[in-house]
Protein backbone atom coordinates (compact mmCIF):
# COMPACT_ATOMS: atom_id res chain seq x y z
CA UNK A 1 0.00 0.00 0.00
CA UNK A 2 1.06 3.40 -0.60
CA UNK A 3 1.95 5.46 2.04
CA UNK A 4 0.78 8.85 0.43
CA UNK A 5 -1.96 9.25 3.19
CA UNK A 6 0.93 9.83 5.47
CA UNK A 7 2.89 13.09 6.69
CA UNK A 8 4.95 14.49 3.44
CA UNK A 9 8.53 13.58 3.56
CA UNK A 10 11.60 15.76 2.83
CA UNK A 11 11.97 13.74 -0.46
CA UNK A 12 8.97 14.73 -1.77
CA UNK A 13 9.54 18.25 -1.16
CA UNK A 14 12.93 17.81 -2.89
CA UNK A 15 10.95 16.44 -5.63
CA UNK A 16 8.30 19.51 -5.70
CA UNK A 17 11.67 21.59 -6.02
CA UNK A 18 10.48 23.19 -2.29
CA UNK A 19 13.98 22.27 -1.17
CA UNK A 20 17.16 22.49 -3.44
CA UNK A 21 18.92 19.53 -4.90
CA UNK A 22 21.73 18.48 -7.25
CA UNK A 23 19.66 16.72 -9.92
CA UNK A 24 21.06 13.85 -11.64
CA UNK A 25 18.39 12.66 -14.03
CA UNK A 26 14.64 12.27 -13.74
CA UNK A 27 11.73 10.89 -15.31
CA UNK A 28 7.86 10.19 -15.06
CA UNK A 29 8.40 7.83 -12.69
CA UNK A 30 11.51 8.44 -10.65
CA UNK A 31 13.83 11.63 -9.59
CA UNK A 32 17.87 11.10 -8.53
CA UNK A 33 19.73 13.74 -6.58
CA UNK A 34 23.02 13.90 -4.73
CA UNK A 35 22.66 13.03 -1.00
CA UNK A 36 23.64 15.71 0.54
CA UNK A 37 26.27 13.69 3.06
CA UNK A 38 27.97 11.33 0.36
CA UNK A 39 29.56 8.41 1.78
CA UNK A 40 31.39 7.73 -1.65
CA UNK A 41 32.83 10.02 -4.41
CA UNK A 42 29.63 9.52 -6.30
CA UNK A 43 26.54 8.67 -4.06
CA UNK A 44 23.31 9.42 -5.43
CA UNK A 45 19.86 8.60 -4.07
CA UNK A 46 17.39 7.43 -6.81
CA UNK A 47 13.23 7.48 -5.32
CA UNK A 48 10.14 6.70 -6.74
CA UNK A 49 7.82 9.55 -7.31
CA UNK A 50 5.19 7.98 -5.57
CA UNK A 51 5.72 7.43 -1.86
CA UNK A 52 6.24 3.44 -0.46
CA UNK A 53 7.97 3.07 3.22
CA UNK A 54 10.66 1.01 2.13
CA UNK A 55 11.59 -1.39 -0.46
CA UNK A 56 9.55 -4.22 0.88
CA UNK A 57 6.46 -2.50 0.55
CA UNK A 58 7.30 -0.68 -2.83
CA UNK A 59 8.15 -4.39 -4.24
CA UNK A 60 5.08 -6.16 -2.76
CA UNK A 61 2.76 -3.04 -3.79
CA UNK A 62 4.36 -2.18 -7.48
CA UNK A 63 7.50 -4.33 -8.75
CA UNK A 64 7.38 -2.34 -11.83
CA UNK A 65 8.47 0.32 -10.23
CA UNK A 66 10.78 -1.39 -8.24
CA UNK A 67 12.39 -2.06 -11.37
CA UNK A 68 12.19 1.47 -12.68
CA UNK A 69 14.24 2.16 -9.87
CA UNK A 70 16.86 0.38 -10.34
CA UNK A 71 16.36 1.35 -14.09
CA UNK A 72 17.67 4.48 -13.12
CA UNK A 73 20.20 3.44 -10.69
CA UNK A 74 21.92 2.06 -13.71
CA UNK A 75 21.23 5.30 -15.63
CA UNK A 76 22.54 7.44 -12.65
CA UNK A 77 25.94 4.84 -12.86
CA UNK A 78 26.25 5.75 -16.85
CA UNK A 79 25.68 9.16 -16.31
CA UNK A 80 28.35 9.53 -13.71
CA UNK A 81 30.89 7.23 -15.67
CA UNK A 82 31.12 4.51 -13.06
CA UNK A 83 29.15 1.36 -15.17
CA UNK A 84 32.48 0.20 -16.08
CA UNK A 85 34.16 -0.12 -12.41
CA UNK A 86 31.33 -0.87 -10.52
CA UNK A 87 29.06 0.39 -7.83
CA UNK A 88 26.41 -0.68 -4.93
CA UNK A 89 22.86 0.26 -4.49
CA UNK A 90 21.54 -0.21 -1.22
CA UNK A 91 18.00 0.28 0.48
CA UNK A 92 18.49 0.89 4.20
CA UNK A 93 15.05 -0.40 5.61
CA UNK A 94 14.29 0.74 9.26
CA UNK A 95 16.21 1.58 12.88
CA UNK A 96 18.51 -0.83 12.56
CA UNK A 97 19.64 0.11 8.79
CA UNK A 98 20.06 3.46 9.61
CA UNK A 99 16.69 4.51 7.57
CA UNK A 100 15.92 8.08 7.97
CA UNK A 101 13.77 9.24 5.82
CA UNK A 102 10.69 7.05 5.32
CA UNK A 103 9.85 7.34 1.48
CA UNK A 104 11.94 4.53 -0.19
CA UNK A 105 15.32 5.53 -2.16
CA UNK A 106 18.10 3.71 -3.24
CA UNK A 107 21.59 4.68 -2.36
CA UNK A 108 24.10 4.52 -5.76
CA UNK A 109 27.57 3.96 -4.14
CA UNK A 110 30.80 4.16 -6.09
CA UNK A 111 33.61 5.96 -8.14
CA UNK A 112 35.47 4.36 -5.72
CA UNK A 113 37.00 1.42 -4.09
CA UNK A 114 33.68 0.65 -1.40
CA UNK A 115 34.43 -1.14 1.93
CA UNK A 116 32.97 -4.21 3.10
CA UNK A 117 29.39 -4.28 4.55
CA UNK A 118 29.01 -4.16 8.33
CA UNK A 119 29.03 -2.05 11.17
P1 LIG B 1 18.68 6.79 4.82
O1 LIG B 1 19.60 6.88 5.99
O2 LIG B 1 18.85 5.48 4.03
O3 LIG B 1 17.22 7.06 5.17
O4 LIG B 1 19.17 7.90 3.81
C1 LIG B 1 18.73 9.21 3.84
C2 LIG B 1 19.77 10.02 3.12
O5 LIG B 1 19.21 11.27 2.80
C3 LIG B 1 21.03 10.30 3.91
O6 LIG B 1 22.12 9.62 3.31
C4 LIG B 1 21.23 11.80 3.85
C5 LIG B 1 20.25 12.24 2.79
N1 LIG B 1 19.65 13.54 3.04
C6 LIG B 1 19.07 13.95 4.20
N2 LIG B 1 18.60 15.21 4.07
C7 LIG B 1 18.89 15.59 2.79
C8 LIG B 1 18.67 16.78 2.03
O7 LIG B 1 18.08 17.76 2.50
N3 LIG B 1 19.14 16.82 0.76
C9 LIG B 1 19.79 15.74 0.20
N4 LIG B 1 20.21 15.87 -1.07
N5 LIG B 1 20.00 14.59 0.87
C10 LIG B 1 19.57 14.53 2.14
Amino acid sequence: MSDAGAAETLFERIIAGEIPADVVYQDDATFAFRDINPQARVHVLVVPRKRYRNVGELAEADPELLSAVLLTARKVAEIEGISASGYRVVFNTDADAGQTVFHVHAHVLGGEQLGMFGK
